[in-house]
């Protein structure tokens, strides 16, 4: 399997995130997208190729034209503030307030996020924007025949929604992913979203369409974060009616419970007949994850991988979460591993 990578995430690095009450230095760092490629790489599941540049245009199918000029610009404004600190938001439109867009630096970030967990640093752009492009280069390499792609790319995207920031996510990148292969011709794609947090970024970006088919297995909501959206009885609006499911679970749930959910999700995805699958590949459901509250273990990635592999569909998998970084490539490439019918625990 073809895999596309960019040193660009190196650019992203935040600081700190807020735990339990306590500044943490952030669980969402590089070295997660360096153990990937080496395990990619000692596995020798396939070729390594940087990115091409596809511009902004397939971004803005995704996100508005005013969020990324914003998430663009920032940086320089708080600069020019005299800053040097992560950019992070501390007030947001919550209910009694109004959703209106303030000028300053700070109404604005507040505006385009849902939480405190983002930080805009000096290179978060880029490495965004790049994460962006690794994700449609695999997506063209598939739409120009391959069966499946890698795209290891970092931050990660699914908590984006199409003006919002939030949950590490800047872009979502799986969502511009299968937006272009709708717009370069094919009529459905279904994404079956498989990090332990619900992405919510995702379901709201289709929730109103049926060319898109979102399912998402996570833990509840009433539990976990995002908290506000993932929710059995979200079944999408509209025309969208139909096309999202969402299977939360408790927290403890090891292999058997989750298998039990793919197979839902499978069944959905099968009944739907879709042209490609995206598979927002999150591996912080393993047991030692620093920060979630499922069990798989290392060689269940495999089996999620060889269950994938039998929807028979062209697969694109996209790199979201994952926070045991001495174990996460070993886990992110068994799946990729089991796709290929390669066995190895
Ligand atoms: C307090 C806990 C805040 C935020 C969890 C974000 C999870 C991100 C992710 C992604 F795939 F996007 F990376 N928890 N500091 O794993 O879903
Ligand atoms: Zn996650």
């Amino acid at each position: 399997m073809l895999t596309i990578y960019s040193d660009d995430h190196h650019l992203h690095h935040g600081r700190c995130e807020l735990m339990d009450g306590q500044l943490m230095p952030c669980f969402e760092m590089p070295s997660r997208a360096d153990h990937i490629l080496q395990r990619v790489q000692t596995r020798e599941l396939g070729p390594v190729h940087a990115p091409q540049d596809f511009g902004r245009g397939p971004i803005e199918r995704v996100h508005s034209a005013a969020y990324l000029d914003f998430f663009h610009g920032a940086w320089d404004r708080w600069t020019e503030h005299g800053r040097d600190g992560d950019l992070l938001p501390y007030t947001w439109p919550a209910r009694t307030l109004r959703a209106v867009l303030p000028t300053s630096l700070h109404g604005q970030l507040g505006y385009y996020s849902f939480d405190g967990g983002a930080p805009i640093t000096a290179g978060t752009w880029q490495a965004a924007y790049s994460a962006a492009q690794v994700a449609l280069t695999a997506q063209a390499e598939i739409q120009n025949g391959a069966h499946s792609a890698f795209a290891l790319c970092r931050p990660p995207g699914h908590h984006a929604a199409s003006d919002l920031m939030g949950g590490y996510c800047y872009l979502n990148n799986a969502a511009i992913a299968a937006q272009a292969f709708l717009d370069q011709g094919r009529s459905k794609v279904a994404i079956l979203d498989v990090d332990y947090h619900h992405g919510n970024g995702t379901q709201s970006i289709f929730y109103k369409r049926s060319d898109v088919l979102f399912t998402s297995i996570h833990g509840h909501p009433e539990a976990e974060f995002p908290f506000f959206l993932g929710y059995e009885d979200e079944l999408g609006e509209g025309p969208g009616e139909g096309f999202n499911f969402n299977y939360p679970l408790a927290a403890g749930s090891a292999w058997d419970r989750w298998s039990a959910a793919l197979e839902l999700a499978c069944a959905e995805i099968e009944g739907y007949d879709a042209d490609i699958i995206v598979v927002s590949l999150g591996v912080d459901t393993f047991k030692n994850d620093p920060i979630s509250q499922f069990k798989l273990d290392s060689p269940d990635y495999l089996r999620m991988g060889e269950r994938i592999a039998r929807l028979g569909k062209p697969t694109l998998f996209v790199m979201e979460g994952g926070y045991a970084v001495e174990e996460i490539g070993v886990n992110a490439v068994n799946v990729l591993e089991g796709f290929e019918g390669i066995s190895c625990a």
